[in-house]
């Protein structure tokens, strides 16, 4: 049986192939790169409450949201003051991680602290 190609002829194909496959990825990766949009950013709200202590929630302002002593007194304050504020802004995952540890350290206190994540616009 006769074959249509040579060696030579069939390594040379599968060279372009190959070039032909690189160009193709390359493409694809750059179309999709400007594709892409950059993840939406969400904000971790924290609710004013009568019953939850002061010093609890600059606890978790300092030791879940890593705000300095001076900014968590601060944040607590203004959310005492106007009824809510925001503990921090972050990629969705982390939001609502924090977000639910702040929940069950409240919970394991019985403090009614309310939390939201929301998008930010
Ligand atoms: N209002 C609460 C108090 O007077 C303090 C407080 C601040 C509660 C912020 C919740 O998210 C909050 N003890």
């Amino acid at each position: 049986m006769q074959q249509d190609q040579n060696p030579d002829e069939s390594t040379d194909d599968m060279d372009q192939m190959e070039e032909d496959l690189a160009i193709a990825r390359a493409r694809k990766k750059k179309h999709l790169g400007d594709k892409l949009k950059p993840p939406h950013k969400y904000a971790v709200i924290l609710l004013n409450d009568d019953y939850t202590p002061m010093e609890f929630v600059v606890f978790v302002l300092i030791e879940i949201f890593h705000h300095p002593p001076e900014r968590a007194e601060r944040i607590m304050l203004s959310v005492h003051k106007d009824g809510m504020g925001v503990a921090g802004i972050y990629h969705l995952e982390i939001a609502e991680q924090k977000a639910y540890e702040t929940a069950i350290e409240a919970k394991e206190h019985q403090y009614p602290l309310k939390i939201n994540v929301e998008k930010v616009a």
